[in-house]
């Protein structure tokens, strides 16, 4: 049923096919960035993230796996419209729905909003994750200029499907003082890149691990400009001070664990990106976290 919504792309994923009966993992492209507040054109990232896969090594230094060895299954993208947030929504909802019965969907955006769909699958498909947000931003806004499914709306729209207080928000260093108090009333847990920098790397793991405990399923959810902007330059909307690349990559080593069912990575635009950086971090975000969960898996 979900091929109907799904386009075979030219490019797969590091160049490799995967096969389903071997890895759990599928892949999907999601390239709509109709709801972008400031600058579109993350649609053509699912494209460059593949392309700039291929050139990377597949083997993770840190979970000492080679992923040419089980490649993810590279699905395509899934049939946005561009335009029209409700039917690009239901299209990814209707995907990750009968995605998530077997498999273990990892989605490239795209802009942050295609998450919310992501959820709503998640949730017909009768599972009710805990989210992980990755992001500078704490998106909590009940509406932008008006608009509820603004991409700075997206943490709002996911705490009203899973409940504010199944959600951290990690990196935080972008809000208005109406979001964080709003966090608060709430009980969205969000932990500030200041916080973070306070500490050292293993009190942020730690938090996230507390935060986390209480979750039988966790889903991941990494906007891109979390990272700093000189790691990330290719964002549509950067803030100064985030991860580094090292940060980021060390801190999901240290907590994917079985309970990931799934993720995305969203928000790199390779239109303002510089040789392609952004997407060459990302394609090694996912082939990085890829690698950790086969490892959790095969240490169950
Ligand atoms: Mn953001």
């Amino acid at each position: 049923m979900k091929e109907l919504y799904l386009i075979p792309t030219p490019y797969v994923f590091m160049g490799v096919q995967g096969n389903p009966d071997k890895s759990p993992f599928s892949l999907y492209g999601v390239p709509f960035d109709s709801t972008n507040s400031f600058r579109g054109g993350s649609r053509f990232a699912p494209l460059h993230i593949r392309v700039a896969s291929q050139s990377l090594e597949a083997y993770s230094f840190r979970a000492s796996f080679n992923l040419e060895t089980n490649p993810p299954v590279d699905e395509g993208d899934i049939f946005v419209v561009h335009g029209s947030t409700e039917l690009s929504l239901r299209n990814i909802s209707l995907v990750s729905e009968e995605s998530f019965r077997s498999r273990k969907p990892v989605f490239i955006g795209g802009d942050h909003t295609i998450t919310y769909g992501v959820i709503e699958g998640a949730l017909r498909a009768g599972i009710r994750p805990c989210l992980l947000i990755f992001d500078a931003h704490l998106d909590f806004r009940n509406d932008y200029l008006g608009y509820k499914f603004s991409h700075a709306c997206v943490t709002r729209r996911l705490s009203e499907r899973v409940g504010a207080d199944n959600i951290v928000v990690a990196g935080v260093r972008a809000a208005d003082q109406s979001e964080i108090k709003g966090a608060k009333q709430l009980g969205l847990k969000y932990i500030s890149m200041l916080d973070i920098m306070r500490g050292t790397s293993r009190d942020f793991v730690r938090r996230l691990r507390n935060t986390l405990e209480g979750c039988k399923q966790i889903y991941l959810s990494i906007d891109m400009d979390v990272v700093d902007p000189a790691y990330a330059p290719g964002v549509a909307t950067p803030e100064p001070e985030g991860l580094t690349t090292s940060q980021l990559l060390n801190t999901l080593y240290n907590i994917m664990d079985e309970r990931f069912i799934g993720m995305d990575v969203v928000e790199v635009d390779p239109t303002i990106d510089l040789s392609d950086i952004t997407s060459f971090l990302a394609a090694r975000i996912i082939m990085e976290a890829i690698s950790y969960l086969h490892t959790a898996l095969s240490n169950k």
